[in-house]
């Protein structure tokens, strides 16, 4: 299951909500002709009791139904609205919204009782005041849980969006190595654009078919591109979230050291890395090829055999290796890029199909 954020819909707030209920009611009354005066009478304010409260009650289940419920959510998705806008509040103020509905329909039910049950017209237009101001108290008390879920809105949708049933590759390294230009190579189609809420920085996901099989790519720009003492409650809570997702990890590093962070400062970061994500197969890629003084050695050869390829079967492309025996890429140029995307294949298979019967955790078996 996939959870899809960007589909929900505006939250209205408190005044809206009570706006569009009474507005149609009075619409609704506006309709009723009836020349016996009580009877038109009492018609008008039932129809305004029952549909301001139809409609409020109405449009609160809808929101409530079109967010997805956080038991059935797969672990990824949970991890990520826990680190950005808490499960507990995402729990209490959906139960909000069924709570208010649940109050306007009770208040509907009395009030048109005592407007049906009477003849005086006093009576009548009193239990219609008293309906809209119960009504109007239900909706301040749930104005404060539109409110919050209108801004938890605004961050979730900006979330990446995974697929916990497909192969994911978790792509790293310090600010500035390449990765962003790493997963547009790689990609096929547009490349979605997100944020994490903790970041300022562009989330990139890209996505490449294997054999009818999509593997995703997630950056992870401001996440797992520093070092760890500057990690605050939040970005930890993500990163526990990326563990869920990661089928490989990649580890980009620019030894040209032109992305302005040190070496040593970068195999730090790796060594971090692993020990964050202990449970991920974590593969090293040097990234810039083309900026090596000599380029690689099996540059061209690796660079031909990669334009001959017609996307077919699975070739062995030898990957482009640097001086020091290390996997290697040129995004700008492209080249290695195909192979090690035959390798990330590989590695993702090997990674996914240990034992068929044992699942990792969250993960949803497809009938
Ligand atoms: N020569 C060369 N430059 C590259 C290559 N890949 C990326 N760059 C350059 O390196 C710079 C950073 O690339 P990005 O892809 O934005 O790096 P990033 O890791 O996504 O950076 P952040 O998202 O800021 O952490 C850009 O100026 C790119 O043009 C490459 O293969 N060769
Ligand atoms: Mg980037």
């Amino acid at each position: 299951m996939k959870v899809i954020w960007r589909e929900l819909s505006t939250v209205l707030t408190e005044d809206e909500v009570l706006d569009k209920g009474f507005s149609r009611a009075k619409k609704s009354a506006e309709k009723v002709d009836d020349p016996v005066k009580v009877f038109r009478v009492r018609k008008q304010l039932t129809r305004m009791v029952q549909t301001s409260s139809d409609v409020m009650s109405q449009y609160l289940e809808d929101t409530e139904k079109s967010w997805p419920s956080l038991d059935r959510m797969p672990t990824f998705d949970k991890a990520m609205v826990d680190a950005c806008v808490g499960c507990d509040d995402y729990r209490h103020h959906l139960s909000m919204l069924g709570w208010g509905a649940k109050q306007m329909r009770k208040i509907a039910k009395q009030n048109v009782a005592k407007i049906t049950r009477s003849a005086r017209l006093e009576v009548m237009h009193d239990a219609r005041k008293e309906a809209y101001g119960r009504l109007s108290s239900i909706m301040s008390r749930v104005g404060n849980s539109l409110d919050w879920l209108h801004q938890s809105r605004q961050t979730l949708r900006r979330l990446p969006e995974i697929d916990q049933a497909n192969p994911t590759i978790v792509v790293c390294g310090a600010p500035n190595v390449g990765k962003s230009a790493f997963i547009s190579s790689l990609s096929s189609g547009k490349m979605e654009v997100n944020h994490y809420p903790f970041t300022t920085k562009q989330l990139h996901v890209g996505h490449f078919e294997h054999r009818r099989l999509q593997h995703q790519m997630v950056d992870t720009p401001g996440l797992l591109d520093r070092p760890m003492d500057n990690r605050n409650a939040i970005e930890l809570q993500a990163i526990a979230a990326i563990q869920h997702i990661g089928s490989l990890c990649i580890f980009l590093m620019d030894i040209t050291e032109d992305c302005g962070t040190s070496l040593e400062e970068q195999h730090n970061l790796l060594d971090e890395v692993k020990e964050l994500l202990p449970d991920i197969d974590i593969m090293v890629v040097v990234s810039k090829a083309d900026l090596m003084d000599p380029r690689p050695e099996n540059w061209d050869e690796v660079n031909h055999s990669e334009k001959e390829w017609d996307g077919e079967g699975e070739p062995m492309i030898p990957v482009l290796l640097d001086e020091e025996g290390c996997v290697t890429i040129s995004s700008i140029e492209d080249v290695g890029v195909t192979a090690l995307r035959l390798e990330i294949v590989r590695r993702c298979k090997e990674n996914m199909s240990t034992d068929p019967l044992l699942l990792p955790e969250g993960w949803h078996r497809r009938d």
